[in-house]
């Protein structure tokens, strides 16, 4: 399966040396580029893709739809693009989110800086010239003093090595590397692996159009009801109306994200289980984000006894819906804390097991053993199959950076630095490898809250980091190991103290077999890392160390050589 569409990117000869490399062409990528024009800095974007979009130029598989209400997962940096782009729905979809990063991309002329189909695959910093060389899958260097990497959280595929792939002689995708062209399920015999919230939503799809559609489960998972519909003009316009209010509400809470409902006071432990049960139900029809469920009380994420009652509301929900009592209980998740695991948003997918061309099939029971000619084998059966959907997931949140071979030279590349997991401080900065700034990666909050949020914020310090060394003098910053060593053990004492690190998942690298298991990103709350993000700034840079190094301070300057 190969990438047939492709944007040409900008024309002209490019730079051999620049202010900063950019690598994503992302809502991270994106955004740094505009930001570092608008300092009169010079660029050079990398993208693997053939346009922009990140995960949603990648991710066009069946249903492929948002799970953060459209108002909330966009830019909010720019006036003129919420008051230029009107959203059609609650929960946009994957063509009409693709739509809005070329408009993005088109309203501020992006593209000239950015080269796709292109894969960076090495980045190294030379510590007397304070250059990073990076390079690319075309064999291409380019020089930089700063790299900013957007490169994404779900943006490196996983596919478990079943045996007898290359045996299969239908066809099979995974839904990360889904064709650009239609792919025709009608009349098939289709197979789906995986269950996460790719997989949800790709079964609630394809379901009708399918002659018959086998679910292989692993794990069941909470979900919650999306609730989708079209959202007006008017109602975008009040939304933007008061844009300015509503974010400053959003960094001063915990979710990072607002719903209809007010943010919680009270314990589920406080009300009888009649009020919970309404008071549940409420949230529930109104459909949204998972967090307006998951933020239902304020000890869903804390208290075990708590978060019981709100899987059992979740499971009597299942069971009303799933006409099969044995399809219904398979349906229902049970060893584990709702929201440890990302709760993926479903439209209409329990609803989907009550057709007769639906089949559940429990894989945990009895494991997947191998593809074969005609389909796929398990420990209890054999099935016939067309066409094999790989929804397996991503090497999340650290596998896009760590494809690339990063280091300072002489030194550890970034893979033995993270030989226990990822470390970082305050999820934007790694010692030991100076200039370079990872956006939303791990250790950074916005992965938890909304990821959109958490892009702009960490483009938006980058960029003040930016302009501090400038009228500095400095040219260099670098996280000091010990604050990074700080920063690593409250991160990990928030994500024990709460039930967010209580199940394996992409959250904690336990989907990928050999990857080290640590609860990867922050989970003390949006709004207290904003607020030590801020301190930090705020302290003189507190924890990180700012220097310059060559006397040619003005990375114009460096950049011209
Ligand atoms: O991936 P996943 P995803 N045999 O890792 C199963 C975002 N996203 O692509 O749970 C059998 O969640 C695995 O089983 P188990 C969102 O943040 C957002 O669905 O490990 N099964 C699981 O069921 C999301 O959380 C949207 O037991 C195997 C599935 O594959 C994140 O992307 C839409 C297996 C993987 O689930 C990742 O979601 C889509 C094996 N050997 C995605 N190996 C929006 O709505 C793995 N599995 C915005």
């Amino acid at each position: 399966m190969s990438d047939t569409s492709s944007h040409g990117g900008g024309a002209g000869a490019r730079p051999e040396c620049v202010d900063v490399v950019v690598v994503g062409a992302g809502f991270a990528g994106l955004y740094a580029l505009h930001g570092l024009r608008e300092r009169g800095l010079t660029a050079r974007g990398f993208e693997a893709g053939g346009d922009v979009g990140g995960t949603w130029y990648w991710n066009r598989y069946p249903g492929a739809r948002v799970d953060i209400e459209s108002l909330q997962y966009c830019f909010h940096f720019s006036p003129e693009i919420r008051e230029e782009w009107f959203w059609s729905e609650r929960f946009a979809s994957q063509p009409e989110l693709l739509r809005y990063f070329n408009y993005v991309a088109d309203r501020f002329d992006l593209r000239r800086d950015i080269e796709f189909n292109t894969r960076v695959v090495s980045a190294v910093f030379n510590d007397v010239t304070n250059l990073w060389t990076v390079g690319t899958d075309k064999g291409d260097t380019v020089k930089a003093t700063y790299c900013i990497m957007g490169t994404g959280l779900l943006s490196a595929p996983y596919s478990p090595p079943f045996p007898g792939v290359e045996d299969f002689q239908g066809e099979w995708y995974h839904s990360s590397r889904w064709p650009h062209e239609e792919v025709d399920l009608s009349g098939k015999r289709v197979g789906v692996i995986g269950t996460g919230s790719t997989g949800i939503q790709i079964v609630q799809t394809i379901a009708p159009e399918v002659e018959h559609l086998t679910v292989f489960q692993r794990t069941a998972n909470y979900t919650t009801p999306g609730i989708n519909r079209s959202l007006s003009k008017e109602e975008q316009r009040a939304f933007n109306a008061r844009h300015d209010e509503w974010l400053g509400d959003v960094h001063g809470m915990f979710s990072g994200q607002t719903s209809e409902f007010p943010a919680p006071t009270k314990s589920a432990l406080e009300d009888s289980a009649e009020e919970r049960w309404r008071w549940l139900d409420e949230r529930w029809v109104r459909g949204g984000h998972p967090q307006t469920l998951l933020y239902a009380y304020n000890d869903l994420m804390a208290d075990q006894e708590s978060n019981d009652a709100l899987c059992d509301f979740v499971r009597a929900k299942i069971r009303s819906i799933v006409d099969d009592p044995e399809t219904a209980e398979l349906l229902c998740p049970k060893d584990q804390p709702m929201g440890a695991k990302r709760v993926p948003l479903e439209f209409g997918y329990f609803e989907t097991f009550n057709r007769d061309n639906v089949t559940l099939v429990d894989v945990k029971s009895a494991p997947i053993e191998r593809l074969t000619a005609s389909g796929l084998r398990t420990g209890g059966a054999e099935y016939e199959l067309d066409v094999i959907i790989f929804a397996t997931g991503f090497d999340a949140i650290t596998g896009a950076m760590l494809a690339i071979d990063i280091r300072r030279e002489g030194g550890p590349a970034l893979e033995e630095l993270w030989a226990d997991g990822p470390k970082n401080y305050l999820g934007l900065m790694v010692a030991g490898l100076p200039n370079l700034f990872a956006i939303n990666g791990p250790g950074s909050a916005g992965i938890k809250a909304n990821n959109v949020l958490g892009v702009e914020h960490g483009v938006e310090w980058a960029m003040n980091c930016l302009d501090h060394l400038v009228a500095n003098g400095f040219d260099r910053i670098e996280a000091v190991e010990q604050a990074q060593e700080e920063w690593m053990a409250h991160s990990n004492e928030v994500a024990e103290a709460s039930l967010v690190s209580k199940a394996g998942s992409w959250y904690t690298g336990a989907n990928i077999p050999g990857k080290p298991q640590v609860y990867m990103p922050y989970f003390g709350g949006w709004d207290r890392y904003l607020k030590i993000c801020e301190e930090a700034v705020a302290e003189g840079y507190r924890g990180f160390h700012l220097s310059r190094t060559s006397g040619k301070a003005d990375r114009r300057t460096v950049a011209a050589q």
